[in-house]
């Protein structure tokens, strides 16, 4: 990706595809002068920055009509990527779209890559690091709370409580160095007891951030929920419950589901992906037995299983085999049809509930105790996350550099309460420091830029 922003670059910032209307957009030097030679104003005396101009898109080349446009003009610093931006309206034809991109870029223009007006923006000062990453989560928000808590961090959340640490990191290493610069003199204990507690209150907030903001982040990035069982205990049956439409077909067949069916629902704030899979057993029939595989591939990775067992029916022999399936995978014993006479006793599921991380008794039929289902799955992927309102989202790659800052700060720290030279004591809190400045951008290499810019949409 070039990062020099010199040329100006062009594309739709709506989605593809037909709409009433269309927003194109230009950013970079030439973009008023190239939008000057192919919008003409209906009255000339319309044209201001920051205002919609009515007026139309021709080609100079032959003088043809493309559209009847509103044209809005920003003039840098003044604009989203800070540059000199044009915005154009025009009609949501794939046609006018493409034909007026084309004309750009003959005038000089050239076609966006994904996420390069963010990436501008971040290059001129409009936005650090952490809420141009908000810009992307945002934009891909599935529930009203991911889009809430991505919108905090666009207006700074997250950069506050960064800066918030990078303060207590400078402090310390003024500190130090005052230290270093006069070696001789005596500080006293009191200026150590003082460097010591804003060590503590630093690693606090690291590691607080470190603790809730990554399990926050499963508001925007969502969570895999695979029922999985033995074939007809109901898995269906507790698919089409929880999403509570009739999605999955049910059969008294056993068998029934080959291939694995998921849908997306809004659990408290979570995008929760149910997945409906083929049910576990030995002696499957051929295409059963591809099923089978989708849907140990599915619990494999999925965040969470739901383990159904049938009680009005005793276990299978080959039961024992699915067990293999389970470990090391997180999983919640779901014993359906309770309507029915129950027939398995505690000992016959003795070995899954030991395993389970809990065991809940539902009837997919009749919707008995699917509430506390909802509830149990919901205690074990939000925790006590889903009420904070003020809640912080840190991603995987704030993750690895907060880790990072933490080890580093906890070394000078114990460095220094072990009275070892601040010479050393420094190298760690510059570490930390440097770390720090990476979340949100004020150091940064051209390969994590391209990294996040590169899982931005065209146009944005
Ligand atoms: N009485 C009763 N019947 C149920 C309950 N849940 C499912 N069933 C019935 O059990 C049979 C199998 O249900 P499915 O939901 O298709 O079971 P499955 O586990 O998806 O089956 P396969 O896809 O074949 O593995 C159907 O006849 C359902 O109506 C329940 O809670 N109570
Ligand atoms: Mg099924």
């Amino acid at each position: 990706m070039l990062l020099d922003g010199t040329d100006t670059i062009a594309a739709r910032a709506t989605p593809p595809g037909e709409g009433a209307i269309a927003i194109l957009r230009l950013s970079g030097q030439m973009a008023h002068t190239i939008v000057g030679q192919c919008f003409r104003p209906r009255y000339q005396s319309d044209v201001k920055y920051n205002y919609m101009t009515l007026g139309e898109i021709f080609d100079p080349a032959d003088g043809s009509f493309i559209d009847e446009v509103f044209c809005v003009l920003f003039q840098k610093p003044h604009s989203y990527t800070g540059e000199d931006v044009v915005e154009i309206h025009c009609h949501g034809s794939p046609v006018i779209i493409s034909r007026s991109l084309e004309l750009f870029c003959r005038l000089g223009a050239r076609l966006a890559e994904p996420g390069e007006f963010t990436l501008r923006a971040f290059l001129n000062s409009r936005l650090d690091l952490t809420r141009a990453e908000a810009v992307c989560d945002l934009i891909r928000s599935r529930t009203d709370k991911g889009a809430r808590l991505a919108l905090r961090q666009l207006q700074g959340s997250l950069l506050e409580k960064i800066n918030g640490v990078k303060q207590k990191i400078i402090a310390i290493s003024a500190e130090l160095e005052a230290r270093l610069d006069f070696p001789g003199e005596d500080v006293g204990e009191e200026n150590r007891t003082d460097i010591i507690r804003t060590f503590e209150n630093a690693l606090q907030e690291i590691i607080a951030l470190i603790e809730k903001g990554s399990r926050s982040r499963i508001f925007l990035d969502g969570a895999r929920i695979v029922i999985a069982g033995p074939p007809n205990v109901g898995k269906s049956s507790l698919f089409n419950a929880l999403l509570r439409i009739d999605r999955a077909i049910v059969t008294p067949h056993p068998g029934t589901t080959r291939d694995t069916i998921e849908a997306t629902i809004d659990l408290k704030g979570c995008p929760a992906t149910y997945v409906d899979s083929a049910g576990l057993r030995e002696d499957a029939g051929e295409v059963e037995i591809l099923g089978i595989e989708r849907a140990k591939t599915e619990i494999s990775c999925a965040d969470l299983v739901l383990f159904l067992l049938d009680t009005s029916k005793p276990l299978a022999p080959d039961v024992t085999h699915i067990f293999d399936y389970l470990k090391n995978i997180c999983f919640i014993l779901v014993l359906n049809k309770i309507d029915l006479p129950e027939c398995l006793s505690q000992d016959d599921i003795r070995d899954f509930s030991e395993m389970a991380s809990k065991c809940v008794k539902v009837s997919a039929l009749t919707n008995k105790g699917i509430d506390n289902l909802e509830e149990a799955i919901a205690d074990f992927l939000l925790h006590d996350t889903s009420g904070d309102e003020n809640a912080l989202v840190v991603n995987e790659r704030h993750l690895a550099l907060l880790e990072g800052a933490r080890n580093a700060l906890t070394a000078a720290r114990d460095a220094f309460q072990r009275h070892i030279s601040d010479e050393m004591v420094m190298i760690d809190v510059r570490e930390a420091h440097r770390l720090i400045a990476r979340i949100t951008g004020e150091e940064v290499d051209e390969e994590v830029l391209d990294l996040i810019f590169s899982k931005f949409c065209i146009g944005k």
